[in-house]
């Protein structure tokens, strides 16, 4: 088989990846290695920033996202029974949508068929060829059988573990990385959420998350020590750290229910800067991973796509390279901005045993200015609502 792009993953970037440029006219394939029904099953992010939103809006797809999406005006931090309520959309004109990954994902895949969208589910063992060249190609096998897709590029959209990232000799690569000695236990639960914005919480016994994924779906999460074991934390003895954690006045709010999904995900920044490789692009997942703090990373992937698509569509309509040229240190630029608020995030939020009691105090002195700092407040606003293309 011959195509433009071969496109490596189809969760969210690859996903809008290979609608945009079927929209634009450019031949593309999607290879993922699970099946449809796996990839809909992974609970991850919620808080779709505005130009997540427009590509969507683009791709005429946002439908179901605007009847079912919350709009958010407001973002809250809470310094033990302290509540700074940020109001985003006051301070920035613009505001975030909660809309489950799961619902883009679902979007995305059903209306491939109908526009040409080809997705190769099931894919087994996808090995990337000649990427430094300019006719790459790969292999994989389905049904028992190895197939070959020849093609001009291969976009590699295929999260952290993706073989794409490894196709870069190491001789060509740099990247940068922290790990933080600590997860987030997740529990996605069906009872009403105990606000109507997000709430993130800093507390003496750690960090405390609340979130939605609709008005009977709720989302909460807890800092967990790295190595912590998912089968000690029974679902009471989470809601009763939940309730400790994000304070007083949410508390009383909380409903419990049982968990429908419960892990925890350890949290590190990776930045692997060498986002194209020859005729190979990353983006998304497979370049970088954000601590969820902020809520980016679904919204880094949708940002890397925003310039990796008209890049490519240039090159196949008017032979135009500057897109595709430019596309790393572009793309790159916004996702160490992301990075760096993520991680801010990160720090003034979470319990970091190690920074002792001036680390503790440097963060409620921080909370307690922004509280009082309209300027501070639109700083974390114009960021959360996701900084422009
Ligand atoms: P994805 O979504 O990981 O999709 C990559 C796709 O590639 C497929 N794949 C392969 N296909 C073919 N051959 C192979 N050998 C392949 N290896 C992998 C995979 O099956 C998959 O379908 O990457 P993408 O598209 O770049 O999207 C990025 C987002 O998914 C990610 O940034 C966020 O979900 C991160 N993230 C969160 N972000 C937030 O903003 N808020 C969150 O609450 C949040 N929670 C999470 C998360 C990521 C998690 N992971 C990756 C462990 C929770 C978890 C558990
Ligand atoms: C979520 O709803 O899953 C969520 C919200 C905010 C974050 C991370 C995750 O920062």
């Amino acid at each position: 088989m011959k195509t433009d792009v071969v496109i490596i993953g189809a969760g969210p970037s690859g996903l809008m990846l290979g609608h945009l440029l079927a929209q634009a006219g450019v031949d593309a394939v999607i290879l993922e290695r699970r099946s449809g029904e796996y990839v809909l099953s992974r609970i991850r992010a919620g808080v779709l920033e505005q130009g997540t939103l427009a590509i969507m809006e683009q791709l005429g797809l946002d439908g179901r996202l605007k009847d079912e999406g919350l709009p958010h005006d407001y973002v809250s931090l809470t310094d033990r029974d302290k509540l700074i309520k940020i109001p985003v959309r006051e301070l920035t004109g613009k505001h975030v949508v909660v809309y489950g990954q799961t619902e883009i994902t679902k979007d995305l895949m059903d209306a491939a068929p109908a526009r040409g969208v080809q997705i190769i589910y099931e894919a087994a063992d996808v090995a990337l060829h000649d990427v430094d060249g300019d006719a790459p190609f790969v292999t994989y096998k389905k049904g028992g059988e190895e197939h070959r897709i020849d093609a001009r590029f291969i976009a590699g959209c295929d999260g952290f573990h993706g073989p794409s990232r490894k196709a870069i000799p190491a001789s060509a690569a740099s990247s940068v990385e922290r790990v933080y000695p600590f997860g987030w236990l997740g529990i996605l639960a069906d009872v009403p959420p105990c606000a109507h914005e997000v709430v993130y919480a800093n507390h003496d016994n750690g960090f405390g998350l609340a979130s939605m994924r609709s008005n009977t779906r709720s989302r909460y999460y807890l800092q967990v020590p790295t190595g912590e074991n998912i089968e000690d934390w029974p679902d009471d003895r989470i809601w009763d750290e939940l309730k400790v954690r994000l304070g007083s006045e949410f508390a009383a709010k909380i409903t419990t229910g049982p968990a429908i999904e419960k892990s925890i995900a350890p949290l590190r920044s990776f930045i692997f800067e060498t986002m194209r490789y020859g005729s190979l692009f990353l983006a998304g997942d497979a370049a970088h991973i954000v601590p969820p703090t902020g809520a980016k990373g679904l919204n880094l992937a949708a940002s890397d796509i925003a310039y990796l698509a008209p890049a490519l569509i240039e090159f196949f309509k008017n032979g135009d390279r500057s897109g595709i040229e430019a596309y790393e240190t572009k793309a790159l630029a916004r996702v160490w901005k992301s990075s760096r608020f993520a991680w801010y995030l990160t720090s003034l939020m979470h319990s970091f045993p190690d920074d002792g009691e001036f680390g503790r105090k440097m963060q409620i002195a921080e909370l307690d200015y922004i509280a009082n700092s309209k300027a501070a407040q639109m700083t974390i606003a114009e960021n959360y609502i996701g900084l422009p293309l």
